[in-house]
């Protein structure tokens, strides 16, 4: 494996792109990473690796757009009934206005990391309505002008395609879904209005829940705009390239646009080349699948930086999801994504720049 690495790397240029300059070439709106509120992401013993990460977030040929990955939920933004708090929030929102980055806003009406009192309260139907009603109106505004894409209703689907049975279901039925995206277009007729999921990337049952969801909202005469693919990939079995630009095709077909929207692909660990391999393929599989679909607007990455993903914390035993080791060496997963963004404009495939680091060669990385 390294050594027909060494040939290839001899044989081909180097790589001086960078993301969202590439995605962009490609005809992408941007290529962009999520990022948390530092309340949220500090973890002891990263200090000093902050200036580093701020550095890469806000250079505009790696990023042109972010979201927050924690702050406008509903725990953050109304912890108690009628009580808005848009501190976590407006960090990000910062950070985006600031350095010019597109931000998609997440998200409105989810089932989790709910605050307590929404799913603590035997809701009737008229109250429960006010509650939606009121908050995805008052978050909303707060936001108005700064988003250019809402995740109106996150995860309302279970993986065979019914409906999740969350307070707003069990209270409501699919209502729900027409009411958040009706009082959406109300507040804010400029932006973007997605139904945002995760396993939406193949066609099968849930994706076929997706496509139900669009067209309950259009038959309604309620305005949807967008399907976000969260994308929280698996790097043995991920969705193939044309899984992924059928399955994209199946809601522009509803015309609708699409999004890869919280883009990572988890690894097992302790890494090792062929894992690393299998991740390169399939961060360049997503990306491919979007810059080859008209309906794909862009691409977001969860975080971007691997000590501050999701993964570990959910999924014991895997990680490195991201794009940037720990080191601040690129993962490569990066260069399939450059790939996969160049193979677009016809440019050529490139091998990575940068000088293996020790702490690399000590995990037994091939690149860097
Ligand atoms: O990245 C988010 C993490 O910090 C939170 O602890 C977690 C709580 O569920 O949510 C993570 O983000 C989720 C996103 O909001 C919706 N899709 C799944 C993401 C990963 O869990």
């Amino acid at each position: 494996m390294r050594s027909f690495t060494l040939a290839l790397a001899t044989a081909l240029p180097f790589c001086s792109a960078q993301l969202h300059l590439e995605a962009k070439k490609a005809g992408l709106k941007y290529f962009g990473a999520a990022t948390d509120s530092p309340g949220q992401r500090e973890r002891a013993g990263l200090e000093a690796s902050y200036a580093q990460y701020d550095a890469i977030l806000r250079d505009n040929n790696e990023f042109g757009q972010t979201t927050p990955t924690n702050g406008q939920k509903w725990l953050f933004t109304e912890p108690e009934q009628g009580v808005f708090n848009f501190t976590e929030g407006d960090i990000v929102t910062s950070i985006a206005q600031e350095n010019g980055l597109i931000q998609r806003c997440h998200a409105l009406v989810w089932h989790s990391q709910l605050a307590p009192w929404v799913e603590s309260t035997n809701w009737t139907a008229d109250a429960l309505r006010d509650v939606i009603v009121n908050h995805v109106t008052k978050v909303m505004e707060h936001y108005k002008g700064k988003c250019y894409a809402w995740d109106v209703v996150n995860e309302a689907l279970n993986e065979d395609g019914t409906y999740r049975e969350s307070v707003f279901y069990q209270t409501l039925g699919e209502e729900y879904l027409k009411l958040a995206f009706s009082t959406a277009a109300k507040v804010d007729p400029d932006v973007k209005l997605y139904y945002n999921d995760y396993n939406l990337e193949s066609p099968g049952n849930k994706s076929e829940g997706a496509v139900r969801i669009v067209k309950l909202l259009k038959d309604s005469g309620i305005k949807i705009d967008g399907v976000g693919l969260q994308a929280h990939h698996v790097a043995s079995r991920p969705p193939t390239l044309d899984q992924q630009i059928a399955v994209i095709q199946s809601y522009a077909a509803l015309g609708v646009e699409v999004a890869y929207t919280e883009l990572d692909v988890r690894v097992e660990l302790p890494l090792n080349s062929t894992s690393l391999e299998w991740q390169k393929q399939a961060y360049k599989n997503a990306v491919g699948a979007c810059v080859q679909s008209p309906a794909c607007v862009g691409i977001t990455i969860w975080d971007f930086y691997d000590p501050f993903s999701w993964v570990p914390a959910v999924f014991p035993g895997e990680g490195n999801a991201l794009l940037w080791f720990e080191d601040f060496s690129k993962h490569p997963a990066y260069y399939g994504a450059i790939e996969a963004l160049k193979n677009k404009t016809g440019g050529h495939t490139c091998k990575p720049k940068a000088r293996r680091s020790r702490d690399a060669v000590r995990s037994n990385r091939l690149y860097e």
